[in-house]
């Protein structure tokens, strides 16, 4: 039999092997990049400068992402860029764009914002929350992109099912709750906003 002095050290020993494990998430997840004004510099170049970044299915992965270079700096405060841009979170293997079979019924909740830091703290609460599962209806989640933009940026949520009101609202509330926002947010179809620029939201909040 194992003298007390040996179990103690072995839970110890066992515990610290524990410790040392990493996080895993529930999924997948992939940031992806778009410097938006190298894409407006020729007609129907949308999404010719989106990039994946870099994909993670642990905490500490989160936290330490390897991404590359500068945009390291910048994962977490997407504010600070320069010019116009892109940041995604979007769950593996789904592309950030309406073509991708995820998002082509969709359409996304949308939050402006006026402060540059209130977008970095909006996007960083998202991002907590959707590696953390935060959503009820979590399968009903594609992704969530910051627009960094010199007049007023956005940071708009991605969801699957367009048609699914009683998800979205659900969906909406619960995020105007994470980024602490009281303002009503209005949710569009990706298939309005294919039609028309600046159609009109089917869904508030
Ligand atoms: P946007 O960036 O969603 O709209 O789309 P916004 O907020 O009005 O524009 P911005 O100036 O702040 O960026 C702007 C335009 O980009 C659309 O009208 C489309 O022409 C194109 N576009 C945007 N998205 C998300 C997609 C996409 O997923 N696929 C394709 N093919 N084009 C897109």
């Amino acid at each position: 039999m194992a003298s007390e002095a040996a179990v103690v050290e072995a839970t110890a020993a066992g515990a610290e092997e524990v410790a040392k494990q990493p996080h895993k998430l529930e999924r997948k997840w992939t940031f992806w990049f778009d410097n938006q004004s190298k894409a407006k510099q020729g007609a129907g170049a949308w999404g010719s400068g989106l990039r994946k970044a870099y994909t993670f299915d642990t905490v500490e992965e989160f936290w330490c992402s390897e991404v590359s270079g500068s945009l390291y700096d910048q994962i977490f405060r997407p504010s600070k860029f320069p010019a116009n841009a892109d940041f995604h979170l979007f769950k593996g293997g789904i592309e950030p764009k309406w073509e991708d079979p995820e998002c082509a019924n969709g359409g996304k909740w949308t939050v402006t914002s006026n402060k540059k830091p209130d977008l970095d703290n909006m996007w960083l609460e998202t991002l907590m929350a959707l590696i953390g599962e935060q959503f009820d209806e979590a399968d009903e989640i594609c992704g969530v992109v910051a627009s960094v933009r010199q007049r007023q940026d956005k940071l708009a949520l991605w969801t699957k099912t367009a048609s699914n009101e009683a998800a979205q609202m659900s969906i909406g509330r619960k995020w105007k709750e994470i980024i602490d926002v009281a303002d009503k947010i209005s949710y569009n179809f990706h298939d309005d906003a294919k039609k028309e620029r600046s159609a009109k939201g089917r869904y508030n909040v």
